[in-house]
C-alpha cells in the first residue's frame, strides 16, 4: 500500500547530501517535493500541508553533528516526524488485550465480517484457551448472518445467532446471552450500507448503547481513498468510535488514506487487512510504516510474520542472526523454511528495504522460488563443517556438492555467491542504518 509513496520518498533524500546546515530554499524544495508526493498518494490538500509545515519547522537551520552523514541526519528528522504524525513510536496499546466486547461498524464490504474473523483468529492464536463468541445484527443482507456462521466455524469459536431479526432487540439478546455463557470476548457485526445514512447511524448508535464498555472498531476500505476519511467522520459525529481497522490494504492504492488518517480523526489505526485471507491481518506500527514509506524497509513486521509459525527459539536465532549479520548456511536453510512456511516469496518482498523500487514480475518470483528450492538441497547435501565455513567448499568439495544435490557446479557456486551477497546485505542494514535501530 505504501510503495507509491515510497517510491517518491526514497529518491528525496539525494537533495540533503553534502548539504550541511539546510538553507530556506533546500528546505522549500524538499517541502514541495513532499507535498507532491502525498498530494499523488490521495492525501488530502490540508493534511499534505500541514505534514509538511511540521516538517519543514523541524528541519530549517538544523546541522548535522560532526562525523554524521547528512542524508542520514535529516532522513531520521523526517522519519521522526512521519512516526508521530502517523501516531507516535508506541503507536496504540493492542485494544485486544484492555477491552473484551467490539462492535463493528462501517459501509457495505468495507470488510467488516471478514475482518471479525480475522480478530478472533488472532486472538485464538495468542490466547488459545480464551471463549470467544462472535453475533450479527446485520439483517441488511439476507445471507449476512449465515455468513458470519460460516467464518466462526472456520476459525473455530463460537457463533449465536439471535432469534429477532430486529437489529436492536437482536443486540439484547446477543448482551444477555454472552453474560450467560460468560465468554471472554464477544465480536458483534452490523449492517452496513452503500453510503452513510441517518437511520443506520441510529440503528447502530442504539446497539452500540446496549453493550457494556464497548469497544466500537470502524472498517475502512482503503482503496476508497480520500472518501473514507468523510465515511470515518459520519460515523464518528453519530456513533463514536474508538479505532479502525483499515482493510484491503493489499490493494493497489496509494496510502493516503492510511496517511491522514490519525491527523484528520485524532484516532489510531489499531490494524490493517492485508488480504482475504483469516491469517491477513497485522497490527498497525507507525514507527514500522515510517521506515517503510522512506524505503527503509520493514524487517520487524517480517520477523513478526514469521513468529506465528514458528518456534521461538528459532525464530530468536533468526532475529539475531538478521541483526547481527552473522548469518550462516545453516541460518539460510533456516531462512529458506521460514519464507515458505510464512507464503509466498511475492508477498513477503514487499517488506524488504527498497523493494518498492522494484518492479517484480511474477516470473522473477516464481524463479526466486525455484531457486530457494535448489539452494535448500545444496546447503543440505554439505557436511556441517562445510555449512560454517562456506569457504571450504572448492574443488572436488564443490563437485562432491553438486553430484550429492543433482546440480551442476555452476549452481553451487551461485548459490554461495548468493550468500556471501545476502550476508553482507544483513551487515550492511545493521551498520549503516544505526540511526534508526
Ligand atoms: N483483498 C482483500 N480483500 C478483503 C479484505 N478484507 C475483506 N476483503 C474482501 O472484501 C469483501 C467484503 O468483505 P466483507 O467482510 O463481507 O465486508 P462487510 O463489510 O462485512 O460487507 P457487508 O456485510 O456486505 O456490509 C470480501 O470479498 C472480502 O473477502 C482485505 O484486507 N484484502
Ligand atoms: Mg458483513
Amino acid at each position: 500500500m505504501f510503495d507509491f509513496l515510497s517510491r517518491s520518498f526514497s529518491s528525496l533524500f539525494s537533495l540533503f547530501s553534502g548539504a550541511q546546515a539546510l538553507t530556506q530554499e533546500t528546505v522549500l524544495e524538499f517541502s514541495n517535493t513532499v507535498r507532491e508526493a502525498l498530494l499523488g498518494a490521495d492525501v488530502p490538500l490540508s493534511v499534505a500541508d500541514a505534514f509538511v509545515e511540521e516538517v519543514a519547522r523541524d528541519l530549517v537551520g538544523m546541522k548535522p553533528p560532526k562525523k554524521v552523514n547528512p542524508e542520514e541526519y535529516y532522513m531520521k528528522i523526517v522519519y521522526d516526524r512521519l512516526v508521530a504524525f502517523l501516531g507516535g513510536v508506541e503507536g496504540v496499546t493492542d485494544p485486544l488485550s484492555k477491552y473484551s466486547s467490539f462492535v463493528v461498524m462501517g459501509l457495505q464490504g468495507s470488510g467488516k465480517t471478514t475482518t471479525i474473523a480475522k480478530l478472533a483468529a488472532y486472538i485464538k492464536n495468542k490466547k488459545p484457551n480464551a471463549r470467544i463468541l462472535l453475533s450479527s445484527v446485520d439483517f441488511q443482507r439476507p445471507a449476512a448472518v449465515d455468513q458470519l456462521e460460516i467464518l466462526a466455524a472456520r476459525v473455530g469459536v463460537d457463533f449465536f445467532r439471535a432469534s429477532s431479526v430486529d437489529a436492536v432487540s437482536a443486540a439484547r439478546e446477543v448482551v444477555l446471552y454472552r453474560k450467560d455463557a460468560g465468554y471472554d470476548y464477544l465480536f458483534l457485526d452490523t449492517a452496513g450500507r452503500l453510503h452513510v445514512d441517518e437511520a443506520l447511524l441510529e440503528e447502530l448508535d442504539s446497539v452500540v448503547r446496549l453493550v457494556a464498555r464497548p469497544y466500537c472498531l470502524l472498517v475502512l476500505d482503503s482503496m476508497t481513498g480520500q472518501e473514507s476519511l468523510r465515511v470515518a467522520r459520519s460515523f464518528d459525529d453519530k456513533v463514536g468510535f474508538d479505532g479502525a481497522v483499515l482493510s484491503k490494504t493489499d490493494s493497489d492504492t496509494r496510502g493516503g488514506a492510511a496517511f491522514a488518517f490519525r491527523y484528520a480523526l485524532k484516532k489510531p489505526i489499531v490494524f490493517v487487512g492485508s488480504g482475504e485471507r483469516i491469517e491477513d491481518l497485522e497490527r498497525f506500527h507507525p514507527d514500522r510504516v515510517g521506515s517503510r514509506i522512506l524505503g527503509m524497509g520493514d524487517i520487524a513486521t517480517l520477523v513478526e510474520r514469521a513468529n506465528e509459525k514458528i518456534k521461538e527459539d528459532e525464530n530468536d536465532r533468526m532475529m539475531r542472526a538478521l541483526r547481527t549479520g552473522n548469518f550462516t548456511l545453516d541460518d539460510f536453510i533456516r531462512q529458506i523454511d521460514m519464507i515458505n512456511k510464512m507464503g509466498s516469496f511475492g508477498s513477503i518482498l514487499k517488506y524488504m528495504p527498497g523493494a518498492a523500487q522494484f518492479q517484480i514480475s511474477p516470473e522473477q518470483i516464481a524463479q526466486g522460488e525455484r531457486e530457494m528450492r535448489r539452494f535448500k538441497a545444496i546447503i543440505q547435501s554439505m557436511t556441517k563443517k562445510e555449512r560454517l565455513m562456506p569457504e571450504l567448499i572448492v574443488g572436488s568439495r564443490k563437485q562432491r556438492v553438486a553430484v550429492g544435490a543433482g546440480v551442476k557446479i555452476e549452481d553451487v557456486s551461485h548459490m554461495l555467491a548468493r550468500f556471501e551477497e545476502g550476508r553482507r546485505l544483513f551487515k550492511q542494514l545493521q551498520g549503516g542504518r544505526g540511526l534508526f535501530r
